[in-house]
């Protein structure tokens, strides 16, 4: 398949993001080796429905004022809106639950290489039917957190069928390469205007016929976990349906907080530069001795 930026399309998908089954199991070995070497993997039936309802009350919740933070976007000529939400769990008791009740944790867990499992933000993204233009330009979700080191991943699960048209695409292995690009401006808003410009523009993924570009269909409550380094991108929609994802991102003790300019999602005024995210915001869910 080839998109272009003018059609929305963003590029050739060359490989499929490696897959789980994670149905009565946590992961094993081979998915964490092969988190390892690509940036992603697709855990499939990682959450049942009951949970994927709980999920839609908090999405009620959140668009009708429980989320505190929540941007709604109309791009010009579109006919759906891209709305996105982050850091509501402390308002929305369902995604509360979710977090702390399912077994988002334990299937996270494994892919962490710390001693500790703390929650860094949720991210509720929905592109509704007619958001053709919400394209996700390519980005590191690290470039917008205000961290030092590393180890921080995305839990992406969704909420409904997402074909492969629609699907978030990655530069395997991108994550390896350490490298911190500028960060990209998501709703053409002001919202980013902090955003540090003394970093380099990520490369041309899109003309660079070596970058391998991976991507999967998923049905709700398949769950992606990515490494906040991975280069990634998606479409807009394009489809008739609705496609949403309720994400839970975690951070462990290889990432400290960094003073720099930075959304108020991923800061704490009790935290200083150098200090551990932590405390009643950053819940910690999982410490080895807890198992
Ligand atoms: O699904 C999308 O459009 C973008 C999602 C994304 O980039 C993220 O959650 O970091």
């Amino acid at each position: 398949m080839v998109l272009n930026k003018s059609s929305n399309v963003i590029s050739d998908i060359t490989g499929s993001i490696a897959t789980f089954d994670v149905t009565n199991c946590t992961p094993e070995k081979t998915a964490v080796v092969a988190y390892e070497r690509d940036g992603v993997v697709c855990l499939r039936h990682a959450h049942s429905a009951v949970w994927l309802a709980l999920i839609e009350q908090g999405i009620y919740e959140a668009l009708t004022g429980g989320s505190e933070d929540l941007d709604i976007v109309d791009k010009a000529g579109d006919s759906g809106r891209f709305s996105y939400s982050s850091q509501a769990w402390q308002q929305v008791a369902p995604f509360r639950r979710f977090i702390f009740e399912s077994r988002v944790a334990d299937l996270s867990w494994p892919f962490l290489k710390s001693n500790a499992l703390t929650l860094y933000y949720d991210f509720l993204l929905i592109k509704e039917p007619g958001a053709a233009r919400a394209a996700t330009p390519w980005h590191q979700d690290h470039a917008y957190y205000p961290l030092r080191g590393s180890d921080v991943i995305n839990c992406w699960t969704a909420l409904d069928r997402i074909p492969l048209e629609t699907a978030l695409r990655f530069w395997r292995g991108s994550h390896a390469q350490k490298l911190i690009y500028q960060a990209a401006e998501f709703s053409g808003e002001s919202d980013y205007q902090h955003l540090r410009t003394d970093r380099p523009p990520p490369p041309d993924i899109d003309a660079d016929p070596t970058a391998e570009i991976l991507a999967t269909d998923r049905n709700p409550g398949d769950m992606l976990v990515w490494k906040s380094h991975t280069l990634h991108s998606a479409p807009g929609n394009t489809s008739s349906n609705r496609r949403a994802a309720f994400s839970v991102n975690w951070t462990g003790d290889g990432a400290v907080f960094h003073d720099m300019p930075s959304l108020g999602t991923y800061r704490d005024d009790g935290i200083q530069d150098g200090m551990l995210i932590a405390g009643e915001r950053f819940p910690t869910l999982r410490t080895r001795d807890s198992g």
